[in-house]
């Protein structure tokens, strides 16, 4: 798989990409990541590429000049990718859309930064705009390694056997969270391991997990429904 990173600041990911997963899949070729910084599009001395909004208000936009021309000298390399712009406003992201987007070929990320983008780079591009959830990033960078890293783990190879042999449970169409798991000691502080997970019996086990599973779900559903904050 193909990804194009397009960005105001490269060096937020250059730890992010040379790290053990990202690092050994590109090595290997699985994955081919680029970045791109949107500033070598700006024209002028000053190479600008944001500028006051019309109308007033408080920060900066980006320009729309600097940002459809890189998106276009990207999209020149055959085949064209699948264009995703980070914004806070966009669909939400989720295990659905992660599958979506590791099911494309090639990928193209386009980063905001400052209060956004001119509207009318949405108008010219009609970019998928995907935002990782409701709170504000200063800019669109950690989104896209957030994609980035969901997507890499849905491609073939990419994850040892091991990890890529786990099964996603689901429960009326609903995807569950894992339930809890327990390794070495047996007993911690006072704590044991459920005698269930020591029986050997693994249908019992495989029953016991999922109801686990499903309770712990239904108990983060209910927090997440109330908003309850922290105490
Ligand atoms: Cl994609 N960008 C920014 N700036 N803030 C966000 C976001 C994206 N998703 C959630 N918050």
């Amino acid at each position: 798989m193909r990804i194009d990173i397009l960005t105001l600041f490269p060096e937020m990911f250059t730890g992010f990409l040379d790290g053990s997963l990202l690092g050994a899949a590109r090595a290997s070729g699985l994955l081919d990541i680029r970045i791109v910084n949107i500033r070598d599009f700006a024209e002028g001395v000053h190479r600008q590429v944001d500028d006051r909004p019309f109308g007033g208000g408080p920060g900066m936009l980006l320009m729309p000049g600097p940002v459809v021309d890189c998106v276009e000298s990207v999209q020149t390399s055959a085949p064209a990718g699948h264009l995703v712009m980070l914004t806070p406003g966009g669909r939400r992201l989720d295990q659905s859309v992660v599958e979506e987007l590791s099911r494309q070929g090639r990928i193209v990320l386009l980063c905001g930064r400052y209060e956004g983008f001119d509207e009318r780079v949405s108008e010219t591009l009609q970019p998928d705009e995907i935002s990782i959830g409701d709170y504000v990033l200063s800019g669109g960078e950690v989104a896209a390694m957030v994609i980035i890293d969901a997507v890499a783990r849905l491609v073939p190879g990419v994850l040892g056997d091991e990890e890529s042999a786990r099964q996603d449970s689901f429960s009326g169409g609903e995807r569950l969270v894992e339930g809890p798991q327990y390794t070495r000691p047996r007993e911690f502080r006072g704590l044991h391991v459920p005698d269930v997970l020591l029986s050997g019996d693994h249908a019992r086990i495989a029953k016991w997990r999922h109801q686990q599973a499903v309770e712990k779900t239904q108990r983060r559903n209910q927090v997440n429904h109330s908003q309850r904050s922290i105490p």
